[in-house]
């Protein structure tokens, strides 16, 4: 990746940005780095609702921590009620099926929805400290779910509904939920996904579960077994749309969300209620420089931590109109993004460098079709967007008009922690930039000292920050192992990093990505992203293959864009690539040309499950997250 193309914010960006110049970016962290208690506690007063004062800012007694202990507030009330007054009419969510319906809800009418599902789960004896499933497409109800638990103080844990009934099952045992809310099914490329179907399945072995509510969306022909399954609009029909909302401790658990670790048991991230709260607020002002007229687009799953914190809870707090979209962004055409961004003139549109990198490769003749002009601001997450799909999202996207948020963060973290603020500061493609206010990153060596300049270490935080998970939901223990052990007295990401000469971060990766050939240290990034600026290239992912002389040999598994291609020619041509964008060391000895890459659910190459392919030739560890199966068998072969 090169350092050398800088792109400073434009001067009518930097005139109306929340965070405005680089010394207003430099002001905020130096304050809330010297004094946290003081910066972090007026920005709570200011920004938030609630019912009670706390009595400290925070207290640290690493590696647990509490934000606002002695507070009372609510998630519901500050994402709905709040805003009644001033924002009633405001659209809260525009939302558009994959067959095209489209629905849109005030705050006023998302407030009356939410209080009469609270009412049906309070109804049916739900209260604060109970967990609930929800495993539901991505329909406006979803949210209401979501938001009618944090009500109630009921700890929800949102599945994404591609999930299967394996990994469903192993969530609802862990959590010890009593309650399921689903639907029937859901809408993908045109075909139902079975939810409910699944539900059942699931929860044959979770004798714990009492009741499962079930929104009608396909209306296709499902079993209700008596006494434990209800159908939504039955329940909510007989309840009023009025419920307050309940005063809740600062530190009273919201959601736990589970995330995929090295090993096979998924791991339940806790987030608790204010501190999150306030991580997720100032981030949509500080980074997506959210203003009260903004149509704001996050084109995530909220069955995701991205989902969680910026389609629902973060854009609902600071009262802006969210966006959702329930398909595929190629049905019927590979234009639908576009064509949602041209008819609701979306202003802020954030999503991933995998989907960017899928639209590229369908061309740029389906966004030209498209009026793009509304848009003013760009957002990327999930990945390290390689420099190539920086510069189609930049020019093709954004019209050299938008800046980008290569936001970096992960579903522990709960917040964005390091981003450009887009008005302040000058981006250079591939690179997060700098933290965000409260955060303090660094980049260590095996011994937990700082590298220098350029040089590739972990990648830590040193100090707790609002929305950081609190624990793994009934193993504290590994929590503590996993995250606050490697390098004592920080928080271990499990990323690879490295800092340049400006003090830019660059996010390499995983650590378990990172290879060693002949004693070099490469990042599997560094060699996928030059292997990815080459024209035939649309995806390279590559992994390390044991080999008996340099320890670990270059494997890369490449798509191809669209076109006849002699294979063993352009193999040989990709090599001496490398060859030229790094360095001789750096070149692939193995290249697999493959119709499709293995990732997640959520659009992450699975490296793990090419590592083993090119190991061992088989897939043995975890696939519950893996989006396709067949991709890995075709590969294995
Ligand atoms: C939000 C989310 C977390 C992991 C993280 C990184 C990678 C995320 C970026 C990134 C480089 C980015 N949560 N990651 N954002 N790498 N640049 N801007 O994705 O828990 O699902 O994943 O994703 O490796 O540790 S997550």
């Amino acid at each position: 990746m090169s350092d050398s193309s800088v792109y400073p914010p434009s001067e009518d960006f930097v005139r109306q940005a929340n965070v405005s110049g680089i010394d207003a970016y430099r002001d905020l962290y130096e304050r809330a780095k010297n004094e946290p208690e003081k910066f972090w506690g007026e920005l709570a007063e200011k920004e938030l609702f609630w019912f009670e004062k706390w009595n400290h800012v925070f207290e640290w007694d690493p590696p647990f921590v509490k934000w606002f202990p002695g507070a009372k507030t609510n998630m519901s009330y500050n994402c709905l009620d709040r805003h009644l007054e001033k924002r009633g009419n405001k659209y809260a969510i525009i939302w558009e099926g994959e067959p095209g319906d489209e629905r849109k809800i005030t705050y006023t009418g998302l407030h009356r929805l939410v209080c009469r599902f609270a009412n049906v789960l309070k109804e049916r004896g739900y209260k604060a400290g109970d967990r609930a499933i929800i495993y539901m497409p991505m329909l406006p109800e979803l949210p209401v779910a979501m938001l009618a638990c944090t009500r109630l103080g009921i700890i929800h844990s949102v599945v994404f509904a591609g999930f299967s009934s394996e990994a469903l099952k192993a969530r609802v045992q862990d959590l010890g939920a009593t309650l399921v809310i689903t639907a029937d099914g859901g809408w993908r490329r045109g075909k139902e996904v079975r939810l409910k179907k699944a539900a059942d399945e699931a929860l044959e072995e979770c004798p714990g579960v009492k009741d499962v509510i079930v929104l009608k969306r396909t209306g296709s022909q499902i079993e209700m077994k008596p006494g434990r399954d209800h159908w939504w609009h039955e329940l909510e029909a007989e309840v009023s749309d009025q419920c307050e909302a309940l005063p809740l401790d600062a530190e009273h658990p919201l959601f736990v969300l589970y995330t995929s670790g090295t090993t096979g048991k998924p791991k339940g991230i806790l987030h608790t209620t204010g501190g999150y709260l306030l991580g997720i607020t100032m981030t949509m002002k500080w980074i997506f420089d959210i203003k009260e007229e903004d149509v704001y687009w996050c084109a995530a799953d909220v069955g995701w931590i991205t989902g969680h914190s910026y389609i629902v809870y973060g854009p609902l707090s600071v009262g802006t109109t969210t966006v959702m979209y329930e398909g595929a962004p190629d049905t019927p055409a590979w234009d639908r993004w576009w064509r949602i961004v041209e008819k609701y003139k979306v202003n802020i549109l954030y999503t991933s460098p995998t989907a960017i990198r899928a639209l590229l490769r369908h061309g740029d003749e389906w966004p030209n079709q498209h009026d793009l002009s509304s848009l003013r601001l760009l957002g990327s997450v999930g990945e390290p967007i390689n420099p190539a799909a920086w510069e189609w999202y930049y020019q093709v996207i954004g019209k050299k008009r938008c800046p980008i948020v290569d936001t970096w963060w992960q579903t522990e973290t709960g917040s964005i922690m390091i981003s450009p603020m887009p008005g302040a500061v000058p981006l250079k493609p591939g690179s997060a930039t700098f933290p965000v206010p409260g955060v303090l990153p660094e980049v260590v060596g095996f011994d937990g000292k700082p590298v220098g300049p350029n040089q590739e270490g972990y990648l830590v935080i040193r100090r707790p920050w609002p929305a950081m998970m609190r624990t793994i939901w009934g193993d504290p223990k590994r929590y503590e192992e996993q995250y606050w052990s490697r390098v004592p007295g920080a928080y271990f990401t499990g990323d690879a990093a490295r800092r340049d000469e400006d003090g830019y971060f660059w996010i390499l990766g995983r650590v378990d990505d990172v290879m060693n050939v002949s004693g070099h240290r490469l990042s599997t990034m560094e060699i996928e992203s030059a292997l990815v600026k080459h024209p035939a290239v649309a995806e390279a992912a590559v992994v390390g293959k044991p080999d008996e002389i340099t320890g670990q040999a270059v494997c890369a598994f490449i798509t191809l864009k669209g076109g006849d291609h002699d294979h063993e020619k352009l193999a040989e041509e990709l090599r001496e690539w490398v060859s030229h964008e790094i360095g001789k060391f750096a070149r692939p000895k193995e290249i697999r040309f493959a119709e499709a890459l293995p990732k997640t659910r959520s659009g992450k190459i699975m490296r793990r499950l090419l590592r083993e392919i090119v190991t061992t030739k088989e897939v043995t560890g975890d696939v519950t997250t893996l989006e396709d199966f067949s991709v890995v068998s075709k590969l294995a072969k």
